[in-house]
């Protein structure tokens, strides 16, 4: 059979773009776990335009909840001429109901131990309509088949060395997802670090590691680094702040090359925390344990999420000025949005707070979709755009940039540069986050014969 893979993609700002930072690992996962009998191709949406008239026999499609209009039109348009089409991801799997009126099957959960039983299914021409999956134990995952990414993202070579995370933010599909925590054999994950079949040097130099929370397993994550050493590459993943106590850690991440961490910092609000259940963080430690990190040289990028119960429009804009004032070098800034599958999903329900007329396409991180509490919809969005434009103006962006030159490695600053460069031009040029309720895909609106599922779908959430 011909497969062709297809992640589904919907930018957030006016104007898409042609090229794009890094892909997520799942399609090239998904082609290297398939039977080798099979022909496949995969497409980013993100960076490449889908053509419907393919010649593959079996379509399937990847998305979480933000893409999933995106998804389902596709999945109409392939229908159309007579596809058959199959889906899996976190969407699919907390709202299957909906997603087999689009499908011919789905996969729940982790994708590895059905798969190939559904291309057989496929091949022979029965297949099931829903394919659950179970957590993979991570062992003898081969190589993602790097060679059938698009040239378009700059980086390349995604991994994922462990799977899961030990918390319970109230916000994230994670644990309930991913449950339990999983990792892959050292020798597994140097042999993908170590792929070098890429054009550019720095394709061939750098790893990101797409891990849900990489230095959780202190023993696990101490043996990686010791042998990425020789490798010489430099790498970026997500961590929890409590790397920040470990200096012996941190020594070990700058000597194996690590250039950037991602760490979930959320508010400044300790009400805040405590209802997103982020234990981990202490608002006391954000700027010692930044600036322990940043010491190495190694670039902070944090996440920053407005909407918490405990926000108002001031608390949310005043996030612009608190996170330079930490020492962050590179923000992500979103709006809380209730996830299916997660706890805040469950207690934004029971309050009567989701907004059942704002479809999916406002789940994309940088729109409304719930009524907050201490504000309503339309402040949280203004506040959010607020904070977006002031956090990625000339001067900030620019002082984030120079406080780089004088701290980080240069990897690091080259990061740095490039991304605060990057939203910074989206400013200058007006190119804004899409406000969905003024676009005609947005309230109210269906992608063609959608219907989107008004109860809560799908996996009960872990206590
Ligand atoms: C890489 C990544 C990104 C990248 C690239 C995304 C892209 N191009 O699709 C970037 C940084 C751009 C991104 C952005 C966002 N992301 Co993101 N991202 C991830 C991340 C960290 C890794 C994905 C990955 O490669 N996983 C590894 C692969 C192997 O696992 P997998 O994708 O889960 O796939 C497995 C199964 O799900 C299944 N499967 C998946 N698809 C399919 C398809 C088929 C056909 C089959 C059979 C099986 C199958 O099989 C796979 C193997 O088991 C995940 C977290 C995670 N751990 O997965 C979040 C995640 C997907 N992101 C998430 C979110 C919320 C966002 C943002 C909205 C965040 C924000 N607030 O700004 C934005 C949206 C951007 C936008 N434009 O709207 C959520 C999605 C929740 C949901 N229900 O939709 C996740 C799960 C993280 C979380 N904490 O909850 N993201
Ligand atoms: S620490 Fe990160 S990955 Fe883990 S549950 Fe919280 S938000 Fe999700």
């Amino acid at each position: 059979m011909k497969i062709d893979i297809i992640i589904a993609y919907v930018q957030r700002y006016e104007f898409g773009h042609e090229y794009d930072f890094v892909p997520p690992v799942t399609g090239i996962h998904l082609a290297a776990i398939t039977p080798a009998a099979h022909t496949v191709n995969v497409y980013h949406q993100q960076v490449d335009k889908i053509n419907t008239d393919t010649d593959a026999d079996l379509i399937a499609i990847s998305f979480f909840s933000g893409f999933a209009m995106a998804a389902y039109t596709l999945a109409v348009e392939f229908r159309k001429k007579g596809k058959t089409v199959v889906a899996g991801g976190p969407h699919v799997t907390y709202c299957q109901t909906e997603a087999l009126e689009y499908f011919d099957a789905i996969v729940t959960g982790e994708a590895e131990n059905v798969w190939p039983q559904l291309i057989n299914d496929a091949a022979a021409g029965q297949l099931k309509r829903l394919y659950a999956g179970s957590p993979c134990d991570m062992q003898d995952l081969p190589t993602p088949r790097y060679d059938l990414l698009p040239n378009k993202f700059f980086i390349r070579k995604v991994i994922q060395a462990t799977r899961g995370c030990p918390f319970s933010c109230s916000f994230c599909t994670v644990p309930s997802l991913n449950p339990g925590f999983r990792l892959r054999p050292v020798k597994d994950v140097l042999r993908d670090a170590g792929y070098d079949q890429f054009d550019y040097w720095w394709q061939r130099k750098i790893v990101w590691f797409w891990d849900d929370n990489l230095t959780i397993r202190r023993p696990y994550i101490r043996e990686l680094l010791q042998e990425m050493i020789p490798l010489k590459k430099w790498w970026l993943t997500q961590a929890s702040m409590d790397i920040a106590k470990d200096p012996e850690l941190l020594d070990l991440m700058k000597a194996s090359g690590c250039i950037g961490v991602f760490l979930g910092i959320e508010s400044f609000g300790t009400d805040s925390l405590a209802d997103a259940n982020k234990r981990q963080n202490k608002i006391a430690h954000y700027s010692a344990a930044v600036k322990a990190i940043r010491q190495r040289g190694i670039a902070v990028m944090a996440g920053f999420i407005a909407g918490f119960d405990h926000d108002d429009e001031q608390s949310i804009v005043r996030m612009a000025d608190q996170l330079m004032e930490i020492g962050i070098d590179v923000p992500f800034l979103s709006i809380m949005t209730p996830f299916r599958g997660t706890p805040i999903y469950h207690t934004l329900k029971k309050e009567d707070r989701i907004l059942e007329d704002r479809n999916w396409n406002f789940y994309n991180g940088y729109n409304v979709a719930f009524t907050p509490k201490k504000i309503d919809a339309e402040q949280l969005l203004r506040a959010h755009r607020t904070l977006w434009k002031k956090s990625f103006s000339p001067w900030y962006a620019g002082r984030r940039i120079l406080r780089g030159i004088f701290t980080l490695r240069w990897g690091a600053l080259l990061l740095s540069v490039f991304m605060n460069s990057f939203y910074s031009c989206k400013r200058m040029r007006k190119n804004y986050p899409i406000d969905m309720t003024k676009r005609k895909n947005g309230v109210n609106a269906v992608a063609p014969v959608l219907r989107q599922e008004k109860e809560s779908c799908g996996l009960a959430v872990p206590a």
